[in-house]
């Protein structure tokens, strides 16, 4: 087994930051070793990684991505092979994507389909939530066996009537078999029938533009049904995980839920912190005119920065009425995708990319004040790996851990998007995150001890992510 040492850097956790070397041997990481003071004499590693005046953290987990998605009558355009190098790249050595099961398909199927399209094609670690897109006797019958598949947690969604909606009933029968397993509920919190009456309503009166996406997602409808899950939760037993939360009346709905004791939590997105509604608005090119602002269309949508949801997501990051930050990446192209939608929102597909960027948009934080070093680190790794089953493992740098490890260079610099000099590795024909700037660099990233990234070259290999059967999640009561 070859033997890796990175010398002279901080390794920073969720709770400080330390001055060590960090011993890797094969796979695992073996020793934090207090610079000058190895109890081994003098290592003889057969790699030094110098990352003398940089931050040493755990690899990125992203827990919410859709490779290969079938939504809007196309597919997510990142397979698991480009996806997972994208991630790479960006920092990220293990994503949970959702395998999918819809109304009239056996979730056996899905799953089953699911670990196909993964297998063998993805440069980091990976796990799977299930998507139980039609609550029936048959799909509540195969949650018996999740657990032992290693898939501890699954989605509903109170959107998409008539593709992957469930109706309180359904929401209610699934929280209880999932209190019986120790599954956590992740939700997509918008109430969708409501949404989908706007939504025919505006396009009727010929506001079909991309904008009008936003307009017909209202945050009240984000609130409606984030409160709606929270009580359905409360009254099943489980504990609940609102997926991609972007109204700031979500955030204080789930924040008075966590105030009475309830066992509630919410990740937010990079899109939610940084990009709005009205930025959405403005949007205008040669090429696609105001459909420019497709390339923002995601459910939940972008808000408006003058009501301050972007500020609040923010500040709900740094008091901890949201725990995390995931992507839901789910990138479509433009071209052939995106233009489904070109005379009328309804059928722009939904999702934006940003596999790659997560843990560079989330250190700008830091850079800005928003939050801390060591927040940073539990919001793009720690508190994930411990959401979803896979602490110990993931999430961490210490004796035993997967060697899944990140060189980050805080004087270095990232520039973003598709341009000479920008960085782009998404198979989109697109960024939702073109032109933004960090101060900051990922320099060097480690996947179970093999170095995958470094000097901005892709070193890994399709196939080297296995994947991951998870624990119950550290958040159970
Ligand atoms: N939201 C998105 O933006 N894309 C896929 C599904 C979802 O809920
Ligand atoms: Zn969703
Ligand atoms: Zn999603």
């Amino acid at each position: 087994m070859s033997t890796t040492l990175i010398t002279g850097g901080t390794v920073v956790s969720a709770t400080g930051r330390t001055q060590a070397d960090v011993l890797v041997d094969g796979e695992r990481i073996v020793a934090l070793i207090s610079p000058g003071a190895s109890p081994f004499g003098t290592i003889d590693a057969d790699l030094t990684i110098d990352a003398t005046g940089k931050y040493v953290i755990p690899g990125g987990v992203d827990a919410h991505t859709h490779m290969q998605l079938p939504f809007g009558g196309t597919n997510a355009s990142d397979t698991f092979e480009t996806g997972t190098r994208a991630a790479a790249w960006g920092g990220t050595t293990t994503i949970i994507d959702f395998a999918v099961q819809r109304y009239g398909e056996r979730v056996q199927d899905g799953l089953a389909h699911w670990h196909e399209l993964a297998a063998g094609n993805c440069a980091i670690d990976y796990g799977f939530h299930q998507i139980i897109g039609g609550v029936d006797d048959d799909s509540l019958k195969a949650m018996d066996t999740l657990v032992d598949e290693g898939i501890t947690s699954y989605k509903l969604f109170m959107a998409y009537p008539g593709v992957f909606y469930s109706d309180d009933a359904q929401v209610l029968r699934a929280m209880q078999k999932a209190t019986d397993h120790g599954l956590l509920t992740m939700m997509h919190a918008e109430n969708g029938p409501a949404i989908d009456v706007l939504a025919a309503q505006l396009a009727e009166s010929g506001k079909t533009s991309p904008y009008y996406h936003g307009i017909a997602r209202a945050w009240q409808l984000e609130e409606e049904a984030t409160h709606r899950a929270i009580m359905l939760a409360d009254v099943t037993g489980a504990p609940l995980y609102v997926v991609h939360v972007s109204a700031k009346q979500a955030v204080e709905q789930l924040a008075a839920a966590r105030d009475k004791g309830r066992n509630v939590y919410g990740e937010t997105c990079p899109q939610y912190l940084y990009l709005s509604l009205e930025d959405q608005l403005g949007a205008s090119s040669e090429e696609w005119g105001d459909f420019e602002g497709a390339k923002w269309v995601c459910s939940t949508p972008l808000r408006s920065r003058e009501e301050g949801h972007q500020d609040a997501m923010w500040q709900a990051l740094r008091t901890n009425d949201l725990q995390m930050v995931s992507t839901d990446h789910c990138p479509f192209c433009m071209k052939e995708q995106k233009e489904l939608g070109k005379d009328d929102f309804r059928a722009i597909p939904n999702g934006i990319g940003s596999i790659e960027h997560r843990v560079d948009l989330l250190y700008q934080g830091v850079v800005t004040g928003q939050i801390t070093l060591e927040r940073w680190v539990e919001l793009i790794a720690t508190t994930p790996a411990r959401m979803f089953g896979l602490y110990g493992r993931k999430g961490v740098i210490a004796p035993g851990a997967d060697a899944d490890i990140v060189v980050y260079d805080p004087a270095g610099h990232t520039s973003i998007g598709l341009g000479e000099g920008r960085t782009h590795h998404m198979n989109m024909d697109h960024s939702a995150w073109e032109g933004y700037e960090i101060d900051g660099h990922v320099d060097v990233v480690l996947a179970r001890g093999s170095v995958v990234v470094v000097d901005g070259e892709f070193r890994g290999a399709k196939g080297h992510g296995s994947y991951l059967k998870r624990g119950l999640s550290q958040y159970l009561i």
